[in-house]
């Protein structure tokens, strides 16, 4: 796919922007430096990014420009969120057109098309051949809330199983759900009970099949939980927060069948692996597995905060009238904007898009691997890939050489995540609508910084 050049206009994101990466100066300039001392004044100190040094002016195509003029290639998306591209057009034109006739009315006070149009696209879109119904609401963390609601009311059991490395959000059930102590959990507690944790297949940890794993995870469950009892299993297919961690094949359909044999609801939490982000709409149908319940928002509306939970009618209509909703879910301008974002997959091919990106990224990734210990494993699917950086000889784990490129990388205009249970993944999040020479420098710009910090 061809990013067009257009003019540059510095106050318009969107592909026009020159598709360059370009640093004119230090990181971070002096008016990224002036609105560091702002924020620190003005916004609570735990919610500072840590990531970039730098404050967003405008974005598209496959970078982001600061307040500087610093132009960044991309490989965030936010938190994997502007997978069609960052302000893309028409998102863009269907956001304007929408805020134009009403921003707001509350979907249970007087409906709007807008929601109705999204629950039928999800509907088509996601795995498995039988009536579904959606429900829209704000964030991730209220997709995942709204997904255990409904399973533990549908079954009339109270136990939610999880997983080792698991992120699902930062309310308090899902925080519950979520794996890792800090920054997530510590000292946020008590949680919500009934969740129990169980372990993930992790191929390059614990070396084990799929099946082997799956076994191990149920044998797990069942002693501890007892099937009887578990109202729901809920997994993200590709772990995002918790490391990019690829169950091996054969462990996520065992789980599914294990839940249709023991009447539990299987959740697949494809909120940061959907929408297209791995190749296929949603990343558990790489193995052909059909959830009970799907979660999905970040990819979903190119930006705007949307998400929601579609699943089988049986279980969506088992839930009491009223028993779902809230003020702002299904917002009418985040509907047109993920319509738009759906149409703008659709149009410009990007499942095919995101599996070109994932060769490339594969194949570089591997060659880093190749040739550097500490690269111990390359992971992921499409435009969801990572590396894990390990003391060389070994597996453990080394979060400061990860933290160190990441660092490098972001400061020669690469912007980088890290994540993992152990701090020491680096994840490329790149949008579909990057060109294949920004990505492959971005992959450069790696490259030298993992060489710089030897
Ligand atoms: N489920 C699989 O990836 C959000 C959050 C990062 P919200 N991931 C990024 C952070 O620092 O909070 C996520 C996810 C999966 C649920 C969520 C939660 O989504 O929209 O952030 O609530």
């Amino acid at each position: 796919m061809t990013i067009p050049l257009a003019h540059f206009a510095p106050s318009a994101g969107g592909p026009a922007l020159p598709q360059e990466r370009r640093l004119v100066t230090a990181i971070p300039g002096p008016r990224s430096q002036e609105l560091a001392a702002r924020a620190a004044a003005a916004i609570a100190k735990p919610v500072t990014s840590t990531t970039m040094p730098v404050f967003a002016a405008a974005a598209g195509g496959g970078v982001l420009v600061d307040v500087d003029g610093n132009s960044f290639i991309d490989f965030g998306c936010g938190i994997a969120v502007t997978t069609v591209g960052n302000a893309a057009p028409a998102v863009v034109a269907a956001v304007q057109a929408q805020a134009a006739s009403f921003t707001h009315t509350s979907f249970a006070t007087t409906p709007y098309p807008g929601y109705i149009e999204v629950a039928e696209r999800l509907a088509a879109l996601t795995p498995g051949d039988f009536p579904k119904r959606s429900l829209l609401i704000n964030s991730g963390a209220e997709a995942v809330e709204n997904a255990v609601k409904i399973a533990r009311r549908y079954t009339g059991r109270q136990a939610i199983v999880v997983f080792d490395h698991a992120f699902h959000g930062r309310t308090n059930l899902t925080m519950g759900m979520t794996a890792k102590s800090m920054p997530y959990k510590s000292g946020f507690g008590p949680f919500a009970p009934e969740i129990y944790r169980a372990p993930m297949s992790y191929p390059y940890r614990d070396g084990l099949d799929g099946p082997a794993a799956a076994a191990r995870t149920i044998s797990q469950i069942e002693a501890q939980v007892g099937g009887a009892n578990v109202a729901a299993i809920v997994i993200e297919p590709i772990q995002g927060e918790g490391g990019f961690v690829v169950p091996a094949p054969g462990f996520l359909p065992a789980l599914a069948a294990w839940c249709r044999d023991n009447g539990a609801v299987f959740v697949a939490d494809e909120i940061q692996s959907g929408i297209a982000r791995t190749g296929d709409m949603f990343a558990c149908e790489h193995e052909g597995v059909v959830p009970d319940l799907v979660t999905v928002a970040k990819g979903l509306a190119g930006g705007l905060p949307l998400s929601g939970v579609t699943g089988r009618a049986e279980i969506m209509d088992a839930i009491h009238p009223g028993g779902l909703g809230g003020t702002y879910g299904g917002n009418p301008i985040a509907c047109a904007a993920a319509l738009a974002a759906l149409d703008t997959i659709e149009r410009e091919g990007l499942l095919e898009r995101a599996r070109q990106i994932g060769a490339i990224l594969s194949e570089r990734l591997t060659a880093l691997r190749a040739a550097d210990p500490r690269v111990g494993d390359v992971r992921g699917r499409g435009a969801m890939q990572a590396i894990e950086l390990v003391k060389p000889g070994g597996i453990a784990p080394d979060p400061a050489t990860t933290l160190a490129v990441a660092d490098k990388a972001r400061h020669e205009g690469l912007i980088v995540l890290n994540c993992g249970t152990y701090g020491n993944v680096l994840r490329l999040l790149p949008p579909l609508s990057i060109s294949d020479a920004l990505l492959h420098e971005g992959l450069d710009v790696l490259a030298g910084a993992l060489a710089a910090t030897r």
